[in-house]
């Protein structure tokens, strides 16, 4: 964590501790999402290191094991699930999860209607839109035998700030995961 400095026009509203209201306005926005479904997007890792601390956007696009150290967790590879949520600390890193904390509620998974065609969706928020420092893409086998294949643009974001991976379903099952790869 780091303070804010008051230095101008953006700053002039904010008390000095706005990087941690920023964390709590975000957790405020999650539970409101929760509870009434309104796909308010949350403050981007870049609003609030750019826009807010004033990191450059290598500090912002930072190393995986910067980004670990920020937490305390340092030394460890992107296999580590130090909490336990089953979600690897390489797509934590690649999500902005907290790899301290059993946030694995974050990512979901549903059935839905994809033009007409039933499609298995799974939706997770992503820490930036690009990073020299991970490639993250859903990856799709039709029955877990078949190798999983990464999906060719992988989704962005959308306006709540989710991206939405879809398989159309054309068989009777399918199976979806995140691939993150580290780049040191
Ligand atoms: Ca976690």
């Amino acid at each position: 964590m780091d303070y804010v400095w008051l230095d101008g026009p953006i700053s002039a509203n904010f008390h000095p501790n706005t990087n941690a209201q920023a964390i709590v306005a975000n957790e405020i926005i999650a539970a409101f999402n929760t509870r009434y479904h309104t796909g308010i997007a949350p403050l981007t890792a870049t609003e609030m290191l750019g826009g807010l601390l004033k990191k450059t956007t290598n500090q912002i696009d930072m190393t995986f094991a910067a980004w670990m150290t920020g937490f305390g967790l340092t030394g460890l590879t992107g296999s580590d699930d130090s909490d336990g949520d089953g979600v690897s600390a390489a797509v934590e890193f690649a999500l902005g999860l907290n790899p301290t904390l059993r946030d694995s509620h974050k990512i979901t998974s549903a059935l839905v209607d994809n033009n007409g065609i039933p499609a298995l969706e799974l939706a997770y928020p992503i820490r930036l839109p690009v990073s020299s420092h991970y490639a993250l893409a859903p990856a799709s086998s039709v029955d877990l035998t078949s190798p999983f294949i990464p999906f060719a643009v992988p989704p962005m974001p959308g306006t709540d700030g989710i991206a939405r991976a879809r398989l159309p379903l054309l068989g009777p099952k399918g199976f979806l995961r995140l691939q993150s790869t580290i780049t040191p």
